[in-house]
């Protein structure tokens, strides 16, 4: 049998280095699943089946964010294609290279209100915007594949190709025919190497030299720049915040390092930004303003490899276009190291305190778990090497706060978009990635009951190709959407509205065992520690539920005074659960209050 579109597809991207594609099947792509069933030469690129494709989406992204390569998903015509969608934003938000291949129906029907028809190139035209093609010819495929793949690299972003399903079948055009009006690509991209040039780079020094106050923002755009985050942030006498999607820059146990930023930062970072006289800003688009300097305080250094990203969250005096790594070595030898070390230990200062206020949070009693609990036990015990993936709710927060990342480790969620729903999936797409590596996504029931419940059969199934067992999927079980329910009280002033917020139960750990996994269910807080040994030592993938207190609040650094006035209204105005917050505020308040502010 000759080669068909479907096999050459294939192969081409198995030559881009591409060697798995998550997915989910259809009568739109059953000319690719074919060419997949005809891998025989084995250098064919995996087909790994998801429960939705959405998932498929969210495991791509979470490829690209763990590996630094290509994620590749894939899905039939129609409904799947727009299932695909939200993990697709995922990845176009936080800037990752992923490639979809969709069907679509047969060319010859196109145009005609057929079944399943849906007009593929307008419906990504916004989150593959740099690049989404329709294929109506063999011959293009080879451009098609090494275009979508050179530009979502080079652009770090979605690209999309549609194949019509007809298509696949066709005979292979390897090579088009030498004539006019036909494409001749090839494949393969390698990073450039950005510096921004020398007077700009002398401008920057300058500023960074002149400063008495150095505060530092790095984002996920400066994960491979750990040493010279470290170094500059040593010569300038910095403390370090990190936005949340660069968690893994700097390890937590650094005493510079003041952590998170932002409505689920640390105290530390806030001040830190309050009382700053210079900001150098490393590869980071974190989008809350309020949270950096006021304007005209400290005068601004940022850094970033896109250049549309420069100067949106803070005016800056000096925009440098540069890879973090290279462009912080560039400016090395540039920077006087500050001699005057106050601001530094005044900073480590309350980095030491905020880590003791966090364990005593952690320990304050809660009905029948305080979830931070939970995660300062995991934090205490975490393996060399562990990948951790968060899903957006409160567990974001405690993951931002409570979490301490070592050197070597991964951690993301989904810093933009912050959708529901990537912890299962991001952490099944590290398994694939890093098999021998232990993962363990921190997943909220609202999200549990949305997909990952489902991703769990995606674990069952998969798990024997993985050398190491260890995958725990950690289920805040509090029974309501808690981040939006805080939201509700905090921001609008509104108590908690029993009918959108309260979640139904479910047996996570039972399940689990349904599956052939293990469960593990602890319901108060002295089986929190033993409990997570247990799951760590576990010969297979865990589910690890905790009965958590959904009355735990999870503040902000800093709480405005419009938010407790608009807390104080909700709680007037007949929050069902009033007292047991009101309980739970003050110790958490008590708590500043006694390191010493
Ligand atoms: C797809 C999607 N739908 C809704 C939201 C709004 N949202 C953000 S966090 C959250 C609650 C999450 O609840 P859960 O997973 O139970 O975590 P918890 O906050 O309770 O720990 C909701 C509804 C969202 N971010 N994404
Ligand atoms: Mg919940």
């Amino acid at each position: 049998m000759s080669q068909t579109v479907g096999d050459y597809l294939l192969d081409r991207l198995a030559t881009w280095g591409v060697n798995r594609i998550y997915g989910y099947p259809g009568d739109g792509i059953n000319g690719l699943m074919g060419a997949f069933g005809r891998s025989s030469n084995g250098k064919r690129p995996e087909f790994i089946q998801t429960r939705h494709e959405e998932m498929a989406a969210f495991m791509a992204c979470a490829h690209a964010k763990f590996t630094g390569e290509l994620g590749v998903c894939m899905a039939t015509s129609g409904p799947g294609a727009i299932h695909l969608l939200n993990g697709l934003y995922d990845a176009k938000l936080d800037h990752q290279p992923v490639v979809a291949i969709v069907g679509q129906q047969a060319r010859a029907g196109l145009g005609g209100n057929y079944q399943q028809e849906v007009d593929l190139v307008s419906l990504f035209k916004d989150v593959a915007h740099e690049y989404v093609q329709m294929a109506y010819e063999p011959a293009q495929i080879r451009h098609l594949v090494d275009r979508a793949c050179r530009i979502a690299l080079a652009e770090r972003s979605v690209t999309a190709i549609i194949v019509p399903n007809d298509l696949q079948d066709a005979d292979a055009v390897p090579t088009p025919p030498r004539k006019h009006g036909t494409v001749h690509s090839g494949p393969g991209y390698t990073a450039p190497r950005v510096v921004p040039a020398e007077t700009e780079l002398d401008r920057a020094a300058e500023i960074l030299n002149a400063g008495e106050r150095v505060a530092m923002l790095v984002g996920q755009g400066a994960l491979r720049a750990t040493d010279e985050v470290a170094a500059i942030a040593e010569t300038l006498g910095a403390g370090v915040a990190k936005a949340l999607l660069g968690k893994a820059v700097l390890p937590d146990d650094l005493p510079y390092v003041t952590g998170s930023i932002g409505l689920l930062g640390t105290k530390p970072s806030w001040d830190m930004m309050q009382y700053c006289d210079t900001l150098l800003m490393v590869g980071s688009s974190f989008p809350y303003s309020e949270f950096l300097p006021e304007e005209g305080q400290a005068r601004g250094v940022q850094i970033d490899i896109d250049g549309r990203m420069l100067g949106i969250r803070y005016p800056m005096d000096v925009n440098l276009v540069g890879d973090s790594a290279e462009t912080l070595r560039a400016l090395m030898p540039r920077l006087a190291r500050k001699e005057d070390r106050s601001w530094r230990e005044k900073i480590e200062g309350e980095v030491h305190e905020w880590w003791e206020l966090m364990e005593r949070r952690a320990s304050e009693p809660a009905d029948p778990i305080n979830p931070q609990l939970v995660f300062a036990e995991l934090s205490k015990r975490l393996p060399d090497g562990a990948i951790i993936s968060s899903d957006s709710g409160s567990s974001a927060n405690w993951y931002a706060r409570d979490i301490k990342l070592r050197r070597g480790m991964m951690g993301t969620l989904s810093g933009t978009l912050a959708t529901m729903g990537p912890g299962v999936p991001y952490a099944i797409a590290a398994k694939f990635a890093y098999p021998d590596r232990p993962a363990i996504a921190l997943v909220g029931d609202g999200a549990m009951q949305m997909n990952g419940i489902n991703e769990l059969i995606t674990i069952a199934k998969y798990r024997g190709q993985w050398s190491d067992q260890r995958l725990i999927v950690m289920v805040l079980n509090n029974r309501d959407l808690n981040q939006v329910t805080w939201e509700q009280r905090a921001m609008e002033g509104n108590p908690k509205f029993e009918g959108s917020q309260d979640l139904p139960d479910f047996p996570y750990a039972s399940y689990a065992e349904l599956l052939g996994l293990k469960g593990i269910r602890v319901d108060s807080p002295e089986q929190v520690g033993p409990a997570w040994d247990e799951a760590l030592a576990a010969d297979r993938p865990v589910v690890f539920e905790a009965v958590t207190d959904p009355e735990v609040p999870p503040l902000p650094p800093h709480i405005t005074i419009e938010q407790a006035k608009a807390l104080t209204s909700a709680l007037i105005a007949g929050d069902p659960n009033a007292g047991q917050i009101i309980r739970q505020s003050f110790r958490q308040k008590v708590g500043e209050f006694f390191t010493g502010r």
